[in-house]
């Protein structure tokens, strides 16, 4: 993506776009077989998301690129990268959505996947994007160490310490009370550690130092939060056709949310705490991280 400054709604609007045509690129053709899976997998992943988690690799590996570094390579690494995270929350969504998780009809604003084509193949669609997602990473041209780094942090946070772990613990919590500290927990994991990774991705493939790493895990837990907070609070007060989802779906299914938990207000007031703790989080990265700041605050004003 271009360094050049340009005004934030055009660069997250250019880099959905650019996500989207990589995305495609990678994706196998559906002229190849087996072709109804390859076509379930790229409507999965090709349907209209916001592309916050690619947009959040962009971000911050824009705001740790050290000058004169290969920015070429690290900026086709990023793409990968990028294209990494999305496949693996596209593969969440579609499990999350078969009927034994959450059961939905809608997601983007158009069938769920296994209403689609079915649950057969829903089910194979998400199995075979999670090893995509690796594969993409194994090929990024960048030094061997970091590539590592990379695919470990992704698969620790997919997996059963990360987001599959909170998928767990949310599956088990519905009809229960959760004291808020569980309640925090388990969206760090469900929601949050995908958010985490794609920000620290974005360093580790640029380059960051430990000081920059600092500010990016930092940050990356403050709005891995707030995406969660605002997701609860957008159930209770957004409509069906704006979200391109099932509004209401967390009270109808009894599950435990932060607005369940502490109310709308309290809910809001705790998003105000994390937009300022994500924001204070960057100021060791200094202006190249307008991209992850102005970030912050599209996670927090979202209606979808
Ligand atoms: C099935 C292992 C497994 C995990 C599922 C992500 C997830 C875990 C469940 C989705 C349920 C959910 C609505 C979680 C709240 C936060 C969230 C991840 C919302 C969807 O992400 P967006 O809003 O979606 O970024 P788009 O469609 O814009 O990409």
């Amino acid at each position: 993506m271009s360094t050049v400054q340009i005004a934030f709604d055009q660069w997250l609007r250019e880099t959905v776009e650019h996500t989207e045509s990589v995305l495609d690129e990678l994706l196998p053709g559906v002229d190849e077989e087996p072709s109804r899976l390859h076509e379930a997998m790229r409507y999965a992943v090709l349907g209209p998301g916001k592309r916050v988690r690619a947009a959040l690799v962009h971000a911050a590996g824009e705001a740790s690129l050290q000058a004169g570094s290969a920015a070429m390579a690290q900026e086709l690494a990023l793409d990968y990268a990028a294209a990494a995270v999305e496949l693996i929350h596209a593969y969440s969504l579609v499990h999350d959505d078969l009927p034994c998780m959450d059961d939905d009809d809608l997601r983007r604003g158009r069938p769920t996947v296994h209403r689609r084509f079915d649950e057969a193949l829903a089910m194979l669609a998400g199995d075979a994007l999670q090893p995509l997602a690796f594969d993409l990473l194994a090929q990024m041209p960048i030094a061997p160490a970091l590539v590592v780094q990379a695919v470990q942090l992704l698969a620790r946070s997919a997996g059963s310490l990360g987001m599959a772990g909170g998928q767990a613990i949310d599956c088990a919590s519905v009809g229960h009370d959760l004291p808020v500290e569980e309640l925090q927990r388990m969206h760090r994991m469900k929601t949050g550690a995908m958010l985490e990774a794609s920000v620290l991705l974005g360093g580790i493939v640029a380059g960051a130092g430990s000081t920059a790493r600092e500010g990016l895990q930092a940050y990356a837990g403050a709005i891995g939060l707030a995406f969660q907070v605002v997701d609860d609070i957008l159930d209770v007060t957004g409509d069906t056709a704006t979200l391109g989802k099932t509004a209401g779906k967390d009270a109808a299914s009894a599950k435990p949310t932060y607005v369940s938990v502490m109310g709308l207000e309290g809910s809001r007031a705790l998003l105000e705490a994390l937009r300022g703790q994500a924001h204070e989080a960057l100021r060791p990265l200094g202006p190249a991280a307008c991209r992850l700041r102005d970030l912050a605050d599209f996670i927090v004003g979202r209606s979808r």
